[in-house]
């Protein structure tokens, strides 16, 4: 099982797009194990983004990070670093396919929507700086027997 971090922007927390987003990864069978709203501090922002600090966007990107509330989830599944990758889609908004997150709800290139880590290692990082010890939670769902073929005795 992989856990990932999912961050609903600003934009996506004021357009009213959260309950979409989010029932677009229970939908698919991944696994909310964390999940809180909050103001990302410009300090948490610089940590986080540290390896665009040389980009031109990275002033942008931080004012808009911490510009208003976020949703930040920790979500879980086998793979679920590359299924969430393919829910949210190609970088801009403009460029994202239909039915990716960011292809349906954004034409902005900077307005979108959406983070994802997008590798094991940056959602070990990235899970350890927006929840402390204990905020992400183990927790077997009823229906997950109907979720994962366990008959092999590997869930696949
Ligand atoms: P992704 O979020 O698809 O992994 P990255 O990691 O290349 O994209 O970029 C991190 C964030 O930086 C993006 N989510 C986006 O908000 C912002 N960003 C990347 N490139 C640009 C750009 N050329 N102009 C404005 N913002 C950008």
């Amino acid at each position: 099982m992989e856990t990932t971090l999912i961050i609903l922007k600003p934009d996506a927390v004021q357009r009213g797009l959260m309950g979409r987003i989010i029932t677009r990864f229970e939908e698919k069978g991944l696994q909310i194990v964390g999940a809180k709203l909050m103001k990302i501090s410009p300090e948490l922002a610089a940590t986080h983004y540290e390896a665009h600090k040389a980009r031109p966007f990275y002033p942008g990107l931080v004012r808009f990070m911490t510009s208003s509330p976020v949703l930040v989830m920790a979500v879980r599944g086998i793979g679920a670093i590359t299924i969430a990758r393919s829910m949210m889609g190609a970088t801009f908004g403009s460029k994202a396919a239909g039915g990716t997150i960011r292809g349906d709800f954004g034409v902005s290139n900077s307005f979108n929507l959406i983070h994802g880590s997008d590798s094991p290692e940056a959602a070990e990082r990235e899970l350890k700086l927006f929840f402390r010890d204990g905020e992400v939670l183990d927790f077997k769902r009823d229906g997950e027997t109907w979720i994962y073929d366990s008959s092999s005795g590997k869930p696949e």
